[in-house]
């Protein structure tokens, strides 16, 4: 199928095989339902949820097979590939060799929306970043609407606004480093690079392959669109020197050329007035500083108005599952920090308390060295617990210089620290890896720690 003109892509009865049957793929099936193609799904599994998102579709009657990927896959003109299945997986490799067109979910769903995009990508604070942004945007004139790697398929949102439209859209875009990995057309108007650190290392072999992917998020970015990006990040620096579109950086230090700066007191404007006192920021920690003046530089150029942008950075208060403080009980101090699912992530953790920190680590393996956070535990963590698949890694690198406990799961290291915690500390549930050897995602894992919490230490 002919993919290259993207004002004059039609589906209407185009065979259209979505691959992989989570959150995206069930979004792009209802799309591409929508929009007249004729739609098929194919999951490699047939677990409760795959099963379930697959009894909803063919109650709509959307074919398809899951348990397995038959032959029927490869008779299509497109493929909208899920975010979770590599780009060297062997039936995406076959669907190439047969010329079929394989795009991202969020490719896919960018050809149907003429909003302006609004894209973040990073290692790490995404997730707050764009929270903040789309709080930043939803003014009188424009109405933003937030989806990607967060959660919400953007799909979904293009669907809802095809069904509904609205004039005022602004799309918000969390996007990943997968999701880039089948883009053709894909342009945001406003390209945000929040820092770049090992991650993914088990699906991409090496760091610079993991960059490259993410620097696609910008491969389309002309002279009307704008790239900011972290001008304290080493690799972003070099990266932008020579950029198509207008680059702007924000920075912690005081830089010439930012739209916003911050001192030790105040955020200012580009006029040098105070958008903001620093105490009245909601949000704490110097990182999460770092993603307000990227959420704000990116809000501005999207025409945002100072007030709307410091009205948001005096009312946010974070996400659920990144540094969310869970409970209180007896002078201990819960954290659910599900979200870090890179080392990164933990450092960032780690380095917002003092200590001292029983520390949950562990998950799905990613291919991180866990001996980069040694450094950050001096002083500051007393106790590091270990679980999940990635157990026997820790041990390795952990074991002499910090101990590591091996338990055997979140409850099981919930009760530990209930005997064993003290006034004072601060258990931190910051894994470090990803979370699908025990859970179904991230906020599963994060749901059932606070739900552990509860059950074990408060209402024990
Ligand atoms: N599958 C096949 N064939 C294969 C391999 C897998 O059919 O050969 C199936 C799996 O059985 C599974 C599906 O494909 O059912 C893959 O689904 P998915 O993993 O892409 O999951 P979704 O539910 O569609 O979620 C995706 C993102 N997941 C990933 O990138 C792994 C979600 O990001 C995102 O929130 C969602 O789309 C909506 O946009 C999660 C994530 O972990 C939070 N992201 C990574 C991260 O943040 O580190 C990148």
């Amino acid at each position: 199928m002919d993919i290259s003109d993207r004002n004059n892509i039609k589906l209407r009865d185009r065979q259209v095989a979505i691959i992989g049957l989570g959150r995206s793929g069930v979004a792009a099936a209802r799309l591409a339902d929508h929009l007249g193609a004729q739609v098929f799904v194919s999951d490699s599994h047939d677990s409760p949820t795959v099963a379930e998102n697959y009894r909803r579709l063919q109650h709509d009657s959307i074919a398809g097979e899951i348990g397995g990927h038959g032959d029927r896959i490869y008779q299509a003109d497109l493929w909208v590939l899920s975010p979770g299945i590599a780009r060297n997986a062997p039936l995406v490799l076959e669907a190439q060799n047969r010329g079929i067109s394989i795009v991202s979910e969020i490719e896919f769903a960018s050809w149907f929306t003429m909003a302006p995009l609004l894209a973040v990508t990073g290692s790490n604070g995404k997730t707050t970043t764009v929270h903040a942004l789309a709080k930043m945007c939803q003014t009188e004139h424009s109405h933003s609407a937030l989806s990607g790697n967060m959660g919400v398929p953007f799909s979904q949102i293009v669907l809802a606004d095809l069904i509904e439209p609205d004039p005022r859209r602004i799309h918000v875009l969390e996007i990943s480093s997968f999701q880039m990995e089948f883009i053709h057309h894909f342009r945001p108007k406003v390209s945000v690079f929040l820092n770049i650190s090992p991650d993914h290392l088990d699906r991409y072999s090496s760091m610079d392959e993991y960059v490259a992917a993410k620097m696609r998020m910008a491969v389309n970015a002309g002279t009307e669109d704008f790239i900011v990006y972290n001008a304290d990040d080493d690799y972003l620096n070099q990266a932008f020197t020579e950029a198509a579109a207008h680059t702007r950086s924000f920075s912690l230090k005081d830089i010439p050329g930012a739209l916003f700066t911050v001192n030790r007191t105040k955020i200012k404007n580009f006029e040098h007035a105070t958008l903001i006192p620093l105490d009245e920021v909601a949000l704490p920690g110097q990182h999460n500083l770092a993603n307000l003046l990227a959420a704000a530089t990116a809000a501005h150029l999207a025409g945002a108005p100072d007030q709307s942008i410091a009205m948001a950075m005096g009312t946010f208060r974070g996400v659920p599952h990144r540094l969310e403080k869970v409970a209180e009980f007896n002078g201990v101090t819960y954290v659910n920090d599900s979200k870090a699912t890179n080392l990164d992530a933990v450092k960032v953790a780690l380095k917002s308390y003092p200590g001292p920190i029983i520390l949950i680590l562990g998950g799905k393996d990613k291919g991180g060295d866990f001996s980069e956070l040694l450094p950050l535990f001096r002083n500051r963590v007393k106790q590091i617990i270990a679980i999940g698949q990635a157990q026997p890694r820790i041990l390795a690198a952990l074991r002499d210089a910090a101990r590591p406990i091996p338990l055997d799961g979140l409850r099981d290291a919930v009760k530990f620290t209930r005997d064993s915690a003290e006034p004072g500390d601060i258990v931190l549930l910051s894994p470090g890896c990803a979370s699908f050897d025990q859970f179904r995602d991230f906020e599963d894992r994060g749901d059932q720690f606070k739900q552990l919490v509860q059950e074990e230490v408060v209402n024990a």
